[in-house]
Parts: structure tokens; sequence; C-alpha cells
């Protein structure tokens, strides 16, 4: 059956409605019958013009036209999401427009950033400063889980979180300027792997540690595991009048040293709870070269693990009660505690499990074991109910555990190697196939469907896919329409750049009930993300230009450093030289600063523009430093002028036709 001119021209004009997708696929279905325009050919001056050539030229099918549709986004139009994803060894966060998945912007985190200044300027090096480990100055970083902030459950649109896996780290990135503005590390746990989870109203940000040590890293010897090591989770109080975590109002509760998992937090039916999963209760801690079973072998010989359930509102009375220790500047709820007061307990969880993902109305946990072709689905009812009667197993450590068929509701049978789920407005939860490369859409059940707990379709990926993102989808209002599938291999997808492979991103359209469809791939700029999430750009409002010239981006007010138009100078105090500089189109003033070798050098540089986009650099070279103001920004860089010489510093930013004029020399004289 072929396609006619016609047929094309309807299928865009409904967006899709009007043709049968996948139908017709593999056939040739483009141009026949006489429809197919005068160039099938490139011609000699380029493609051709009319649009069913094109497609024949292209070997598009009808399924392509209408992803095509349904994806491209004109010159000048905007993208109605923006996506927010991990950027995995990266260190930082990237943000797509959906549906177009064009990369909007790359927003440094742990990581410098040679084209935003990140970590050049005194500003972005003192917040990486606070996030060093072991005192050193760490400026890479794991990015995983990014968690919008939510107020009543829904993505509110003001802060975006991440934690960074290798450093143990949690980051504050405000959504006003797309900055980050806090880093803090965890003082008990080296690594983590559960965070960033926020609680419905962002009371806290959740961290969970992975893998585990004594807390506080010091050393222990291996065979001392059981005893002495420990996992822990964090609640970072965040402060949000301030926009950001308050260490001194956060606490911890001690784990046992179960590799802590994915986590996350409760809302609506199970407010005031979070749940973790763990694996490796093996207790398994290596030794292949001396004859042991190697890492994963031990770590996955049980059939179950425990998924951790806390009562963290019950927990926050008993840190204000002062029932802690405090370890390392971090008050501490120990695990004898945590069971006296019955904050902590553990369910059995199915074949190394790893994502676990609460149902939009709180009321159902859904647990997936990487080695199980199941999902199993927990009802926070019956975990309630078994925590009131009373009757438990016990772990080693004394943590009571909850039966595993008083706390289960459904299993449900998706395919290989599920991981991760999310939820849509139709009562569906879509959950990762890593193993089987797809996306398996299933019907949840009572109260959000009533054709019960089943499978409900599959789409292929490319391939083996992590994590995946719905509209909203983790909140107690998902939107549908999107998903995107974070794949972990892309194989044969783009043109080949050598034996390193990009990560894929695929947009998929999860919007009609017959079957999902693969709309679009997009390879990642730099690193592998894991987690992200889809929020309506209109609830997103960040600012154009600063409010002020002069704005410290940092403190959000006038920075005392900021100079005006005409107040430019240079002052020297003793070896210190302070430089007030300001920059605008196309000249900086001063544009000749001398300094005697040695000297300290702290050069503030006030960006006067108001015009929206006119940024400007400054790039210093035989000095490390380059950094960027935005419009109406105000920031300094500090230095030592330890080599004389001549050097010229200039705008980095093409600013203006006379952006090339845009510099300057800085002397240093022996
Ligand atoms: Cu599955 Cu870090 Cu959430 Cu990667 S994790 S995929
Ligand atoms: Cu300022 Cu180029």
């Amino acid at each position: 059956m072929a396609v006619t001119r016609r047929e094309l021209i309807k299928s865009a004009a409904v967006g899709g409605g009007g043709l049968v997708v996948g139908g017709v696929i593999g056939k040739t279905v483009l141009g026949g019958g006489g429809a197919a325009g005068p160039a099938a050919q490139p011609t000699a001056t380029g493609l051709p013009q009319d649009a069913l050539a094109i497609a024949k030229q292209r070997n598009l099918n009808p399924g392509d036209i209408v992803a095509a549709l349904k994806t491209y986004t004109p010159s000048g139009k905007l993208d109605t999401h923006y996506l927010f994803a991990s950027g995995g060894h990266s260190g930082q966060v990237w943000v797509y427009g959906i549906p177009s998945m064009r990369i909007l912007k790359v927003i440094p985190v742990f990581s410098h950033s040679s084209y935003q200044g990140w970590g050049y300027s005194d500003e972005s090096l003192e917040i990486l400063k606070r996030g060093q480990v072991n005192g050193k100055l760490t400026t890479w970083g794991d990015t995983h889980h990014p968690a919008l902030s939510e107020t009543k459950g829904d993505y509110d649109g003001q802060f975006l979180f991440i934690n960074d896996k290798a450093g143990g780290r949690i980051a504050v990135i405000d959504l006003r300027d797309f900055m980050t503005k806090q880093i803090v590390k965890n003082p008990l746990i080296i690594d983590d792997h559960g965070g960033t989870f926020v609680t419905p109203n962002t009371e806290y940000v959740i961290e969970s540690c992975q893998y585990s040590t004594p807390l506080g890293w010091s050393y222990a010897p291996l065979d001392e595991y059981k005893d002495k090591y420990r996992g822990a989770v964090t609640f970072w109080k965040f402060d949000r009048q301030k926009g950001r975590i308050d260490p001194a109002q956060s606490w911890s509760m001690e784990l046992p040293p179960y590799f802590q998992d994915l986590a996350d937090s409760g809302k609506l039916a199970s407010d005031g709870w979070a749940f973790i999963n763990s694996f490796n209760t093996e207790m398994a801690t290596g030794g292949d070269a001396e004859g042991k079973p190697p890492m994963e072998v031990g770590a996955s010989q049980r059939d179950m693990d425990y998924l951790h359930v806390i009562n963290w509102k019950k927990a926050e009375q008993v840190v204000s009660e002062g029932m802690v220790d405090t370890v390392n500047g971090m008050r501490l709820i120990r695990m004898d505690m945590a069971v006296k007061h019955g904050l902590l307990y553990l369910i059995p969880e199915p074949k190394s499990p790893h994502g676990v993902d609460v149902a939009p109305k709180g009321d159902y946990i859904v647990v997936s074991g990487k080695l199980d072709p199941h999902v199993t689905v927990y009802s926070f009812k019956k975990i309630q109910d078994a925590i009131a009667k009373g009757s438990f197993d016990q772990d080693s450590y004394g943590l009571p555990i909850i039966r595993f068929d008083d706390a289960m509701e459904a299993q449900v049978q998706l395919g290989l190697g599920p991981l991760h789920t999310q939820f849509d407005n139709q009562g569906f939860g879509y959950t990762s196939l890593f193993l089987e490369s797809a996306v398996a859409r299933w019907s949840l059940g009572a109260p959000y469907r009533q054709d019960g707990w089943k499978l409900a379709g599959k789409v292929p990926i490319q391939y083996n896919v992590g994590h995946v993102a719905a509209v909203c989808g983790d909140t107690v209002n998902p939107l549908g329409a999107y998903l995107v599938s974070l794949n972990k291999w892309s194989l044969d997808r783009f043109a080949p750049t050598g034996p390193h492979h990009t990560v894929n991103l695929q947009l998929v359209d999860i919007s009609r009930p017959e079957g999902m469809q693969v709309l679009y791939d997009v390879p990642t700029p730099d690193g592998e993300p894991h987690y992200a999430q889809i929020i309506p750009a209109d609830r997103v409002k960040p600012v154009l230009v600063y409010p002020e010239v002069g704005w410290s981006a940092v403190t959000w007010s006038k920075d005392p450093n900021a100079t005006a138009k005409g107040k430019e100078r240079v002052v020297r105090n003793g070896s210190k030289v302070e430089v007030f500089m300001t920059a605008v189109r196309s000249h900086y003033t001063p544009d000749v600063v001398s300094v005697r070798q040695g000297d300290t050098v702290v050069w503030h540089i006030t960006n006067i523009e108001t015009a929206r986009n006119a940024s400007h650099g400054f790039a210093l070279p035989g000095y490390n430093l380059g950094v960027v103001t935005d419009p109406g920004q105000t920031l300094t860089v500090t230095f030592q002028a330890d080599t004389a010489g001549t050097y010229p510093f200039y705008c980095t930013e093409f600013c203006s036709a006379l952006h090339l004029e845009m510099m300057g020399y800085f002397l240093v004289q022996a």
C-alpha cells in the first residue's frame, strides 16, 4: 500500500493521526503512483526541494516523517520542555530542549569549564573548594541523579540538585541563572549513589552511600568489615529562602554495610518516609587474587537483598531530641537508636535490586531487580500494617525485616534486566530493560487502572537503557507525552568517531495508547548520563540579564566590588594590587594594568551591559586564567603575578564588530 502525496500532506497537518506508523515500514511507500515530484536524486545544485522527493531521496518512511514532524522545531521556535540530565563522569549537568533534543546548555558543577570560566573565578573556585575531598581540590565528578526542587510533590522550577557519586557530594543549582551555587561534601561517606532525591516540599535532599567504608572513611582492614564498615543516609536540610543546604540542620542515619543503591522519597500516602535499595547484603569484600570469589559473584549469592524503609519524619524528632552521636560534625542516628524508635525497617527484594520508584500517589513502591525479569511492587499500606503488627524477622544487626509476602502487592513480568521506572498520567509505569534494550510500558493496578498489574507493550531502544525520564515522571502529577531513554551503548547509531562511542539519548513518544515510538536519537556531548528529569519549560523562569549592574551571582545581591562606569581604578596597597575594571562593547577600562613581579593581583571585573546576550570574556594567557562575565555580573580573579612579562588580555566572547580590539596589556615588571 503506497502512501500518496495527499496522505502525506494530511499526516503533516494532523501530526501523525492520519498514518499508520510502522505498518508500512520496509516497503516502498513514498513516491508511488507517479506522485514523486521532479528530482528524486540530489541535483548538482543541492537537495530536491519537493517534500515527497526529499523523503524518497533520504529513504524516509511514513514513521520517520511523523517523527520528524513531532520533533522538528523551526528556527526561532522554542522547545516546550527542559530535560535536565546528569552529565555522568563529565561532572556536569546538561540541559536539553524537548521535543527538538537540541542541547541548550552545559551547567558546570563539579568539573572545570573552560568555556564558562568555572573554577577560574574566585567565586567558582570557592564553591569547588567547599567540596574538596581529603583537603584536595576535586575538579571532576560523576553526576548521577538530578532532582528538581518540589512543592507539594510537583516540580516548582526553582532549584536543581545533583550528586557526585565519586566524591560523595551534593550540588545546588539555582535555576534563576542555571548556575551552581553550593557544593557540600558528605563528612561520613566518601562516595554516594542514592542521591539526589527530594522530599515533597524540598525539606530535605536525600543522599545515601554506595560502597561501605568505616564512617568518615578511616582505615580498617577488610576482615573487620562486618563490625567496622557501615553505610549511611544523609538528610540534607534545604533552606529555600537562602537557596542553600544548611549542613548544621542536616543529619544522617547509620546503615548496615550493605551497598545502598538507588533511593526515592515517599509522597502523599507515604510522605515522611524514604526508601533505599541495597545489594551485597552478602557483605562480600572481593579478594579474587587470593582465591576468593570475584566481587560481583560474591555480591550476588543471595536471592534477596533488602529494601530499606525509613521513617524520616520520626527520625527528625529523634534528632531534635538529641538522641544522636556527632561524627565529623554530622549528627548521626546509630542503628540501635533507629531500631529502638522504629525508624528503619528492611524488606527482602529480589535479585540484585537497582531502581526504587514511588508511584504518583505514594501508595506503591516499585523495585527492579537486575537479574529478575519482574518488577516487584510493594504496598505502602501493607508495609504499615506489618509494622503495626510487629512480627518481624531480624538481620544480623538486629534490624527488623518485614516479610516479603506481607509487603508485596504484585510482581509484573516485564523482560530482561529491569532497572528504573517512571510514570505517566494514564496509570502506566515505564521501566527500562537494560539487557533487552527496550522500554516496557505496564499498567498499574487500582486505583490507577482497572486492567490490573500487567505488561502493556514494549518499544526497542538502541541500546542498553539505564534510566528513563518522563515528563514530571516521578512527581505526584506525571504528565506523560514524552519519555527520554538514556542508553549506555550507541554502537551503530552515529557516524563513527573512533573507538570511544558516545552515549545515546532517545526521545520516545508515549502519548499514543496503541504503542510507543522512538522519535529521535541524540548523542551526548561528553560523559555518560544516568538519570534525567523533564519539566514543562514554562515552570522555569530564568533571568535574562542580572537584576542590576554589579551583581554577584553567588550572593544574589549587589557585589561590593562592583565598579560603575567612570569609577574604574587600580589601587595599590603594598604588594597587593586591586583592579576595578568594567567591560562593555568593545573595551575594558582600564585597558593597561602594570604591576611588579610578586604582586598579588585582585582583579574585579564588572560587565556593565544591560543588553541580553552581551557577555564578555576575560582571557589572561600565561596565567591560566579565563572567565566570563554575563550582562550585569561582577566577579573577581585573584592570582600572584609571579612571572614577569608582557601579557595581552582579551575578550573571548565575539561581542561586536570590534571584539578583536577588546583587549589590553597586563605588564609585569621584574
Ligand atoms: Cu541506574 Cu547511578 Cu541511577 Cu546509572 S544509576 S543507570
Ligand atoms: Cu567583549 Cu568580545
